[in-house]
């Protein structure tokens, strides 16, 4: 299982755990006969709640936050491509043969919709995909493992020729 796939899974089953016992709670709450005012006791449960949740979201964003795709450089032994999407095209401009072991800076943008710049490995699974959009240029940093035959896809429906809007790159080994 990948990273990512056992990441979602843990998130998924704690939300389901915590789903559950909520839903519990408040079912068995509904049944029980009416006490006299025990409002302090629920005001100091309520902070105490407060300070959980506080802590579990601080938890989640340490732990996912240097996952984000955002604000990578692909550093001073980079590799530059630049990618321009037309209905209904790639354009790859590589200066140099694309090797592996090394990061890969992605500049991509579209020349009129938006498309998404998809790459799938020789093997056909996905590896990464990004919206490209006419007046920004989207950075995508990746440094491919094994060398082969990449291919790209348009992963956002743009238009009647939107399945046609394929190509692909060579990644060799430096
Ligand atoms: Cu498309």
């Amino acid at each position: 299982m990948s990273h990512t796939a056992v990441i979602i899974t843990v998130a998924y089953s704690i939300a389901v755990i915590l789903g559950s016992a909520i839903s519990f709670a408040i079912f068995r709450s509904t049944s029980r006969p009416l006490e006299e005012d025990r409002s302090g006791v629920w005001s100091r449960r309520e902070t105490t709640w407060l300070v959980i949740m506080i802590l579990t979201l601080f938890a989640l964003l340490l732990g996912t936050i240097f996952y984000v795709p955002y604000g990578e450089t692909a550093g001073p032994r980079g590799q530059v491509v630049r990618v321009v999407g037309v209905q209904y095209a790639w354009a790859i401009d590589a200066p140099q043969p694309i090797v592996t072991g090394r990061p890969v800076a992605f500049l991509a943008r579209s020349r009129d919709v938006a498309h998404g710049f998809g790459v799938y490995n020789p093997s056909g699974t996905l590896i990464f995909q990004a919206q490209v959009v006419a007046d920004h240029e989207q950075k995508i940093v990746h440094a491919f493992a094994e060398p082969g035959t990449y291919t790209v896809h348009c992963l956002e429906f743009c238009g009647v020729g939107h399945h046609v809007m394929s190509t692909t790159f060579e990644v060799k080994a430096p």
